[in-house]
């Protein structure tokens, strides 16, 4: 990696600082993340020389985004408001205003639709200045290239308020993917005094490949893009993507292992790697974050007596709450894996004679048609039962109180005769219609496609299906979890810190968060050298296994000695004790920080750095 070697930590001051992405305020996937978490350090870092840059899609912003007032906008006087504008003079429908998240960053959103009058001639440019060729339905597409040609008009319009301004600051533009970087060719077309610096945070080809082809890595080298772009469907896009790569001036990509991709799927080597960091907010004493992790913990106990016990019971205080989390691409996130291993994990605890079980959460998204009906019906018997329960304890507290208060003898009285049989009867009733002999379902939706789901065939075959002598139990939720989903009614991140071990195994991972989120919380996290984050772990943080990081080595290894790691690692896991596990988590917990933007944000300015001085 090149960088300047006597750089600074900090840019220039007279610098403007243009982010763009696809998901300023339209949340879609992981890249939301980066650039919502990086926020506040990045302000901090260029105050008013930064601004965001995104599509403008009504509903979306309603949620996120506060508008400027007309007289706010009138009396501004700098750089950017007054590209704003100039290009509402121009008659581009301009959205500017603030970010609701935290550090509340100015923010330009450009809707797409401005442009469609125009999408004709867009898209012809494209294809005779770029040799970029456009089908003619695919919306997405027509989305992302109107929105490139409306940013390139407002990255011209700053370029030519800069200059006028009497300190001249120089104009960075930070592209994020191939769906905002399709400015980038015709920003370098038109010699738009600009620097430009595009990020990409997977390979369009390489996710794809590796999707369909389980000798991914064998294979890259040898790769023809333009045949697997064809063969794909996706030619425009890994077009625009590489025009994006060669027109930067600095060009960055988010882990070592996409640096691989991009060199054979690219033909560009990254100037640079800006690995991913979060906006890491710790409490003031350790006990705070175990409280809540007691708390929550307890909340997916009340789901697990639902869900499990009108089947059968078992010791909810030895119990270990694993779970994995993310889009469903069964190979590439590891769900193969982790199953196989969690097969193993199974037959060994059988075998052992140790107390205790594990629940597995599958957290992903799939198309179903409703919650299972039975498991719903369950969630509420239970809450029946609770409501029961804790009439019949007022009854008897309440008949004990004045038992004890008027008794000659000392001894307790017989406290079932305390109770009126309406009660009784209740107490009865609901539990004879709640208690059933069929097992627990695996799964706690109806899904669209049940026969060729691949997580439901694997426990299927290997008969993992939550059998009362399972020591493993699984349970599958195709949904994200949410506070308004009757059955965790949780945030995600609570889910997180209620769990006792994350589980990402991926084999195509260019980043993944979602370890690393599990870090931040606390909670120990496997993840694997094949993902950018394992890779940044194993290269970076000596020792990262105390600290409650664990590696699968998946790279020149065969699935089963992967699988076989991995059943060590969920075995030592299983092996500890509450204390060691208490521990473990504040280890975690107090590495965190490693991770904030505070500390990683350096990265890009150094990228930034590496821009300005090519000219
Ligand atoms: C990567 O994370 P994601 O896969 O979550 O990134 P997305 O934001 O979901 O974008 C992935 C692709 O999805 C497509 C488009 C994007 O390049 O091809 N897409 C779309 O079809 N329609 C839309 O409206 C928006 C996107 C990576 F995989 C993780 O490992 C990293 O953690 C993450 C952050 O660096 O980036
Ligand atoms: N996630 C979520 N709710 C859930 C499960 C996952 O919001 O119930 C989020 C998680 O917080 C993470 C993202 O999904 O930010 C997955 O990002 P990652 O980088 O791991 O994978 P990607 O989807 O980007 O490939
Ligand atoms: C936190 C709480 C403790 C609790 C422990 C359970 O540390 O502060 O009160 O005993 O969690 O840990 P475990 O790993 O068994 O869920």
């Amino acid at each position: 990696m090149q960088f300047p070697s006597s750089a600074p930590d900090l840019v220039a001051p007279n610098a403007l600082l243009v982010e763009v992405a696809w998901e300023v305020c339209n949340q879609v996937g992981g890249i939301y993340t980066v650039i919502r978490s990086k926020v506040p350090a990045t302000v901090q870092g260029w105050q008013d020389s930064y601004c965001l840059l995104g599509p403008y899609f009504a509903q979306q912003a309603q949620a996120e985004f506060e508008p400027m007032t007309e007289a706010e906008l009138a009396a501004a006087t700098d750089p950017f408001s007054r590209a704003v504008r100039r290009l509402r003079e121009q008659g581009v429908g301009v959205h500017y205003g603030v970010w609701l998240v935290t550090g509340r960053p100015r923010v330009v959103l450009l809707s797409p639709y401005d442009a469609y009058g125009q999408l004709g001639q867009i898209k012809a440019d494209l294809w005779r200045d770029h040799g970029i060729p456009t089908p003619d339905h695919d919306d997405l597409l027509h989305q992302v290239e109107a929105f490139g040609h409306l940013a390139k008009r407002f990255v011209q319009a700053l370029a030519t308020e800069a200059a006028a301004d009497a300190a001249q600051p120089q104009v960075l533009v930070h592209f994020h993917e191939w769906m905002t970087g399709v400015a980038i060719p015709d920003l370098r077309r038109e010699q738009v005094p600009v620097r430009i610096i595009f990020t990409t945070h997977a390979t369009l080809l390489g996710r794809y490949l590796a999707m369909n082809d389980p000798n991914f890595y064998d294979h890259l080298m040898q790769v023809s893009w333009e045949a697997e772009a064809r063969h794909f469907n996706i030619e425009t896009a890994v077009r625009i993507e590489r025009a994006a790569a060669h027109g930067s001036h600095v060009f960055t990509t988010v882990s070592e292992l996409t640096v691989r991709e991009c060199i054979y799927l690219l033909d560009r080597i990254p100037d640079a790697v800006l690995p991913n960091g979060l906006n890491i907010e710790r409490f003031v004493a350790l006990h705070e974050f175990q409280n809540l992790h007691q708390q929550y913990k307890a909340k997916i106990h009340e789901f697990v007596m639902a869900h499990f016990f009108q089947s059968y019971s078992f010791d909810l205080d030895k119990t270990l709450y694993l779970f994995t989390s993310g889009r469903y691409e069964y190979h590439n996130k590891g769900f193969d894996l982790t199953l196989e291993a969690l097969a193993r994990l199974n037959y060994r605890l059988q075998q052992s004679g140790l107390e205790g079980q594990v629940v597995m959460f599958f957290i992903t998204k799939r198309p179903f048609y409703s919650i299972n009906p039975q498991v719903l019906q369950s969630r509420a018997v239970l809450n029946e039962v609770r409501e029961t329960c804790e009439a019949i304890e007022r009854q008897v507290g309440e008949r004990l109180f004045y038992a004890a208060a008027g008794a000659t003898d000392y001894k307790l009285p017989e406290l079932g005769s305390m109770v009126d049989d309406y009660w009784k009867l209740r107490y009865r009733r609901t539990l004879q219609s709640w208690k059933t002999n069929s097992l627990p379902p695996v799964i706690t939706h109806n899904l669209v496609d049940d026969h060729n789901d691949d997580i439901l065939n694997f426990v299927r075959r290997a008969n993992l299906v939550n059998n009362q002598h399972d020591r493993v139990k699984i349970v599958y939720h195709p949904d994200f979890v949410s506070p308004t989903s009757p059955l965790f009614g949780m945030e995600y991140g609570q889910f997180v810190r209620g769990c006792h071990l994350g589980i990402f195994p991926s084999y195509y991972e260019p980043w993944g968060y979602t370890p690393l989120e599990c870090v931040a919380r606390g909670v120990p996290a496997i993840t694997s050298d094949l993902s950018g984050f394992g890779d940044y772990v194993m290269q970076n943080v000596p020792q990262h296994e105390e600290k409650g990081i664990f590696v699968v080595q998946r790279q020149e290894k065969s699935f089963d000695e992967a699988a076989e790691e991995l059943t060590n690692m969920l075995w030592t896991f299983v092996l500890q004790t509450r204390r060691e596990r208490i521990m473990q988590r504040n280890q975690v917990e107090s590495s965190s920080e490693m991770y904030d933007w505070k500390n990683l944000r350096v990265y890009y300015d150094r990228a930034y750095h590496l821009a300005l001085e090519r000219s």
